[in-house]
């Protein structure tokens, strides 16, 4: 009996190949008229590939079993609605860890040492009118993480190898980790050189790096965000750019993506990247392995790979 799937947005293209070797997929986002197509796919719908699901869409497909997301982060499915139903909801986690960790390093030193700026600078003729400029080094300097999970920890032993001393903050102590704990953000946030997110979004962490932090990383304080936009105040984190009273950040991920805040487009203390981080095509294949891996073990009647509900 074939497996009727459902897609809504575009997934890598290793990953929409396994599935089309394996299941019936229907493809929302391609469909000129959306509701008569889902209309009348969704009564054999068993499974959805891919993130973006929310609890109206869960509500329209009575036979779904499966949520396969792509991506570690869950905060665009409805977990509690996909819990509800009794659909089980799977990520990729673990396999994006060192991409994610590398762009976070090359995104503390192309702010560090100005990349970016420096490229536009040669481009620009500038450096035939002299020099660009002195600026700052990672070598001694402190990173606090917030969230040392699976990325976390990957992004300390980089760090570490800058020759950084690491600290971290999460909802708990993690006894076997080496680094130096602390259980108030904002305390954390005081006594380092760099912050770096990389914990999870959803409720829990909505605006956690409140002006408060902010202020106390102060206007020597470098903000990396690898983690997602709503983890900030993104208005209070542009005024202190702009004011001169945050350091520099560092941004991958934003509140409202792609649209992303037109006052950092003229500031030289902030590197943009649009949601890069696990963005290789090792990394993408091997997530989009995962989300096949899960759903095959799923139909085998197998335990899940990853699952998160
Ligand atoms: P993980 O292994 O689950 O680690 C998450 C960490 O965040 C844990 O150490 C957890 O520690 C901490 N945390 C969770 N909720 C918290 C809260 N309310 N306050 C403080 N700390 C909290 O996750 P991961 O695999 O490393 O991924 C982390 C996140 O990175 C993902 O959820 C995703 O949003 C983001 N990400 C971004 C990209 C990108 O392209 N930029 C790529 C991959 C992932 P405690 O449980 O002790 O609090
Ligand atoms: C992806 C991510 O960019 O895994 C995550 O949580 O944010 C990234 O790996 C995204 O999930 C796929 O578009």
């Amino acid at each position: 009996m074939p497996i009727d799937i459902l897609q809504t947005g575009k997934l890598h293209a290793s990953c929409e190949a396994a599935l089309a070797e394996r299941y019936t997929v229907h493809k929302l986002h391609e469909a000129t008229d959306r509701d008569a197509f889902l209309a009348e796919v969704a009564p054999r719908i068993r499974a959805h590939a891919g993130s973006g699901v929310g609890a109206d869409l869960i509500a329209k497909l009575p036979r779904l079993e499966i949520i396969a997301g792509f991506g570690v982060g869950t905060d665009s499915i409805d977990l509690a609605a996909a819990k509800a139903a009794g659909v089980r909801v799977t990520n990729t986690p673990d396999v994006l860890n060192d991409a994610v960790a590398e762009l976070t390093i090359g995104m503390m030193i192309s702010l560090a040492r100005r990349i970016p700026q420096g490229d536009r600078f040669v481009r620009d003729g500038k450096w035939l009118k002299g020099n660009m400029g002195l600026f700052s080094e990672l070598t001694g300097k402190t990173v606090g993480i917030l969230g040392l999970g699976r990325i976390g920890k990957e992004i300390a032993t980089r760090a570490q190898a800058m020759k950084m001393r690491v600290v971290y903050h999460g909802r708990n102590r993690q006894e076997n980790q080496p680094y130096i704990y602390y259980d108030k953000l904002v305390e954390m946030a005081r006594d380092v050189d760099w912050l770096v997110l990389i914990a999870p979004g959803g409720k829990s962490t909505d605006r956690i790096v409140s002006r408060e932090v902010l202020e106390a990383l102060g206007p020597q304080g470098m903000l990396v965000n690898m983690a997602r936009g709503t983890l900030v105040d993104e208005p209070a984190l542009v005024d202190l750019l702009v004011n001169g009273g945050l350091g520099g950040a560092a941004l991958d991920v934003f509140e409202k993506e792609p649209q992303v805040p037109e006052a950092l487009f003229t500031l030289d203390n902030v590197v943009l990247a649009p949601h890069q981080g696990s963005a290789t095509h090792q990394t993408r294949d091997a997530m989009g392995a995962t989300l096949v891996a899960n759903l095959d073990a799923h139909f085998a009647g197998n335990p899940l790979i990853s699952p998160v509900v």
